[in-house]
């Protein structure tokens, strides 16, 4: 056997960024996060401590000013800052997540003119695919985007924007020949002083109450032609790649919040004395434990294999990133509610992080698509349909 030989596991430098990244959660994001839940705002301490480490968008290529850093390192931030905060986790998530569009299709120009920004933390980037009645069915889309001259001319309201309002640049898709649905659709970057352009009121949420969700207005926004992303009418696949690459962070996202949840119901367990002993010494306990702890590996070696895979530019990578994304966030949603029920009339209150962490656990099995249509992904792939 060869000592040196690294099969299967992560880099020396993942792990050395996985304990920086956790040192700054530990420091500076975790203190914040009841206080961000509770009143419903911007996690602005965890984005200036995310950008003065480089941590808000580590996935921006060096060519554009960025860390360069692979997917799995990607994930390695996601999930250590969602372990203490799943809001703040949305800074690098939804940067990620908003670029990808321009990162995988869009032309140097443009890539020249909005990537840079982001590398530097200076701004953040959002992601405007859903409507109202075009959520699961997202080609059914209604936006307009009407081609006049050298110009754009953009219609319509998306909905459910992650981080709106405090991103600069919205990458946004929109029908310019609703004749052909799917086919018919482009994708266009969009800046926040565009003429035209408005965010909506901020939606009142169940959790992550620190990542501002609003719909985006466009009335005649006009944008210059070359904000196009690729050719006209290959917006349905560029936003259904950019999801292949990103599902897998929503569910090293679950992954994060999920292993938060066990760590705080391991410590609780082990002080929380009843029938004269610490309840970890009770089976029934142990047993839930070992579940929640087995489940969250389960999923994290997953989404890690998906995101290496996605990096490698593999092809056909539905199955993998829609089954990282699905496992991880049932995953969390029930080791978040067993870790509420291990802390007892403990766990209801918000003296703990778990029942934020519950709810906050939630929307990971809905955003980037409902686990039902991850599921329609999987089936599609499985029966080669
Ligand atoms: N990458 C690139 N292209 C893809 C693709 C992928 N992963 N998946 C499908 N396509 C292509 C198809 O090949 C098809 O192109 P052709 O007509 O040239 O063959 C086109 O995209 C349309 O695909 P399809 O017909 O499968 O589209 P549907 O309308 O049936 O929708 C689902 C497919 C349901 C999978 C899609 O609408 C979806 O993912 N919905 C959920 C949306 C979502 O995640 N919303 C959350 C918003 S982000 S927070």
């Amino acid at each position: 056997m060869n000592p040196d030989f690294d099969l299967y596991q992560l880099s020396e430098e993942h792990e050395y960024l996985r304990q920086s990244v956790r040192e700054l959660c530990e420091d500076k994001i975790e203190p914040h996060a009841a206080d961000v839940d509770e009143n419903s705002r911007f996690p602005q301490e965890a984005r200036d401590e995310l950008t003065k480490a480089g941590f808000q968008a580590v996935h921006i290529p060096e060519q554009y000013d960025g860390a360069g850093a692979d997917s799995i390192a990607a994930c390695i931030v996601i999930e250590e800052v969602a372990r203490v905060c799943m809001s703040s986790s949305l800074i690098p998530a939804v940067n990620k997540l908003g670029s990808m569009p321009i990162i995988l299709s869009g032309s140097e120009e443009l890539k020249q003119k909005v990537l840079p920004s982001i590398a530097s933390g200076e701004s953040m980037i959002s992601y405007g695919l859903s409507e109202r009645e075009a959520g699961s069915d997202a080609a059914a889309m209604k936006t307009r985007a009407v081609r006049d001259g050298d110009t754009y001319v953009l219609n319509g309201t998306k909905a459910w924007i992650t981080n709106s309002g405090h991103s600069d640049w919205y990458t946004v898709m929109a029908s310019t020949d609703p004749e052909k649905r799917a086919n018919g659709i482009s994708a266009f970057v969009v800046h926040k002083d565009d003429e035209g352009f408005e965010v909506g009121a901020k939606e009142k949420k169940m959790g992550i109450k620190g990542s501002p969700t609003c719909e985006l207005h466009f009335t005649n926004c006009v944008i210059p032609a070359d904000r196009m992303i690729g050719e006209e009418d290959t917006g349905f696949k560029t936003a259904l790649k950019t999801l292949d690459h990103t599902r897998p962070t929503i569910g090293i996202q679950a992954v994060g919040v999920a292993q938060g949840a066990l760590d705080v119901a391991v410590s609780y367990i082990k002080d929380r004395k009843q029938f004269r002993s610490a309840i970890s010494d009770f089976q029934g306990v142990q047993w839930m434990v070992a579940d929640m702890a087995m489940k969250i590996e389960a999923a994290r070696q997953m989404c890690y294999i998906a995101a290496a895979r996605a990096e490698r530019g593999e092809p056909n990578l539905g199955f993998i990133s829609s089954a990282a994304k699905c496992l991880a966030s049932d995953t969390a949603m029930e080791v978040t509610t067993n870790a509420v029920q291990l802390l007892g009339g403990a766990g209801y209150t918000r003296d703990f992080p778990v029942e934020r962490m519950m709810r906050d656990a939630k929307i990971t099995q809905i955003y980037e698509g409902t686990n039902q249509i991850q599921r329609v992904v999987m089936a599609r792939s499985i029966l080669g349909r």
